[in-house]
């Protein structure tokens, strides 16, 4: 017997043809009717029995290694695809795409990682062209900054600990009845119907990450992958060196920023007579993850 809380298709926040000419009613009725209400009725299936038929889909999806392996991918495809799809009637506006406020704490964001809002939307765009087969690309927050990741078929970049912000369905089914094969096409015309107001909330309102989880995050540090809070700081300081000689080169010219960034976590844990970077104080790890783009782990981080 079905749950009386399972999931449930949500209402488009406007109608089918609202969207016209960028997304056609065609595609809006068949992405929305069939495809998300088949994602729902799956993901129905998958939690009947568990015990979480009612559970939150953030929840669900961040606590995946907890299903049973025979369920877990019917679970991660379809609870993702109702939550990823949720997310992505809500992202579109008719009417034309709005903007980030100016002085705002999003485009503050945004110019700090792309210089421009064009540039993000070109980042956003050349991930999306580059996620191979169905997937998506996703504007994410780690806490700190905006990110651009990409995911295949219905991951979500919840399971990742990063807050999607703004996804692009890059499934042909989102695009190929008004495009055909032209996925840049799509792209293009998708990028004219984001409503970044929704974006801007998501981002007010996207969670800061505790420091605790911060230590957690994994490294590669003189080419060894490690815990953050277990770095000592000799492997601080070698790591600086190793990267300052690689700084300045053609795409690398960002790292001597953070080859610096390096050395002054070594100074900071030899002052404090730190044994790891887990023994500092929290504020300053807190500024070492940002500076040193400690991240959680993501698939293809553009
Ligand atoms: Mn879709």
């Amino acid at each position: 017997m079905m749950c009386a809380m399972a999931y449930t298709v949500p209402e488009l926040p406007y109608p089918y043809e609202a969207l016209e000419p960028h997304i056609s009613a065609d595609t809006m009725r068949f992405h929305h009717d069939k495809h998300h209400q088949a994602y729902v009725d799956k993901a129905n299936a998958a939690l009947d029995g568990t015990g979480l038929e009612d559970a939150d889909p953030r929840d669900v999806l961040s606590r995946l290694t907890e299903y049973p392996p025979d369920k877990r991918d019917a679970v991660t495809n379809n609870v993702g695809g109702h939550y990823n799809h949720t997310l992505f009637w809500e992202s579109m506006t008719p009417g034309g795409a709005t903007q980030p406020a100016r002085d705002g704490k999003l485009a503050g964001a945004i110019r700090e990682t792309f210089g421009s809002f064009a540039g993000c939307k070109e980042t956003i765009k050349e991930a999306a062209l580059s996620q191979f087969g169905s997937g998506w690309a996703w504007l994410v927050s780690d806490g700190y900054r905006v990110l651009i990741v990409t995911t295949s078929n219905q991951d979500c970049p919840i399971s990742d600990d990063l807050e999607p912000l703004l996804g692009i369905d890059v499934w042909e089914h989102a695009y190929y009845l008004d495009y055909e094969h032209r996925r840049p096409d799509y792209i293009d015309a998708w990028l004219k119907v984001v409503n970044w107001d929704v974006v801007e909330q998501r981002y007010a309102a996207a969670p800061v990450p505790e420091v605790a989880d911060i230590l957690q995050r994994l490294v590669t540090v003189c080419s060894v992958e490690r815990r953050f809070g277990e770095v000592t700081m000799d492997e601080a300081r070698q790591h600086s060196t190793e990267l300052k000689a690689l700084a300045g080169w053609g795409p690398m010219a960002k790292v001597g920023a953070i080859a610096r960034g390096w050395s002054d976590l070594a100074v900071n844990m030899q002052k404090r007579k730190a044994a790891t970077v887990a023994d500092l104080d929290p504020g300053i790890v807190e500024k070492a993850a940002i500076e040193l783009w400690i991240v959680p782990p993501n698939r293809s981080m553009v």
